[in-house]
């Protein structure tokens, strides 16, 4: 993975030209820091050079006196953010390049724990997709809202590598094993759903978006706890196929799942989808996340990031990692060839 320049840094000979920040950054007079994601050909995938502009300016907000909260957007119509830069990841792994690997997931899943230990209110606007490390600098926050068009899923099971950016702490903590169901398959999550699962605490129609933000920059950026209550729409019934999950997904092991969802008979149509989002996984990625949620129902934040980071640098030189990314965004033919099954692994 190349170094990237540092940002601030003056423009010297031979530097790549880059005309755009892919994060813009302003304090409004109201005293809202502003964080505007803006790598749109990309999906707003976080590269280094994203979450190191992040993190400079939540940690220079975290002391200014100026700033009363946190709002974080994005600029593409089309994602909030799909993830973290595993292309980048998958080269340096393949390349044997250990360290760019780890200096890539330190960064971000320092971000990730800034941001859980946040002192200011911290608020996403969530209106497409937020995949992966964009649930990473979203879900940590204290608010998330999302729009009927937020499309919200940890789908690295499918890519041959795990739910990472604090997803062991914060998934086998949603209500109904959901969680599990969410990190397992992949599976997405959009609006009141996203709400009544807990990944999202609001939901606001995308209508009603810009009026919020500017209540949230302007006026409201000393209490975005009341604007958030009065924008948000009523109290979201149970999330998708609830029950079906809490049944099945509070299986002993990845076996027994696999009966309760094939015994499954209120919701059979749910279930077959279940399986084959199971079926299409990485059999490795399926034992990793199955142990890697049971350390983490027991474990603090900080533990959950240290192993992930463990685990991330180890799974960066894994085939069926490099299978899993050639297929979904390199070659795009979705069709990963996995290798070899893995031991099956306890669930809980
Ligand atoms: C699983 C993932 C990611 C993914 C697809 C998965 C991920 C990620 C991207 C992505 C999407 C569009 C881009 C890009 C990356 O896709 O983390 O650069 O333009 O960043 O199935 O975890």
């Amino acid at each position: 993975m190349p170094e990237p320049a540092d940002p601030a840094a003056p423009a010297r000979p031979g530097d790549q030209v880059r005309t755009e920040e892919p994060v813009r950054t302003h304090v409004t007079p109201a005293g809202a820091g502003v964080v505007e994601l803006a790598r749109p050909a990309a999906l707003n995938a976080l590269d280094l050079t994203m979450v190191r502009l992040m993190t400079r300016a939540l940690t220079a907000w975290r002391d200014d006196p100026a700033v009363r909260s946190v709002v974080v957007r994005s600029a593409s119509p089309k994602a909030f953010c799909a993830g973290g830069d595993i292309l980048a990841v998958r080269a340096a792994g393949m390349a044997g390049d250990d360290t760019a690997v780890r200096a890539y997931f330190t960064a971000e899943y320092g971000l990730n724990a800034l941001i859980a230990g946040y002192p200011k209110p911290y608020t996403a606007l969530i209106d497409g997709y937020a995949m992966g490390g964009g649930l990473g600098i979203s879900v940590h926050g204290s608010a998330r809202v999302v729009t009927e068009r937020a499309s919200l899923a940890m789908p690295e099971t499918g890519i041959g590598f795990f739910p990472d950016i604090g997803a062991s702490y914060f998934l086998p903590r949603l209500p109904g094993a959901y969680g599990w169901y969410l990190g397992l398959t992949g599976a997405r999550v959009t609006g009141r759903a996203a709400v009544a699962c807990g990944l999202g605490t609001h939901h606001v129609p995308a209508a009603g978006l810009p009026a919020l933000e500017a209540e949230l920059t302007g006026a409201g950026a000393a209490d975005p706890d009341a604007v958030l209550r009065r924008f948000a729409a009523p109290p979201a019934p149970p999330a998708g196929h609830a029950d079906a999950v809490a049944r099945c997904f509070s299986a002993p092991g990845l076996p027994q799942l696999r009966a309760r969802l094939a015994a499954e008979e209120g919701q059979r149509e749910w279930a077959d989808d279940t399986l084959a989002l199971l079926d299409a996984a990485s059999p490795a990625s399926l034992a990793i996340t199955a142990g890697l949620l049971r350390a983490g129902a027991g474990s603090t934040l900080e533990e959950c990031l240290a192993r992930e980071l463990d685990l991330a640098c180890r799974t960066a030189r894994t085939a069926d990692f490099h299978e899993g990314v050639r297929a979904a965004l390199v070659d795009k033919d979705r069709k990963p060839a996995w290798s070899a099954q893995a031991q099956p692994e306890r669930l809980s």
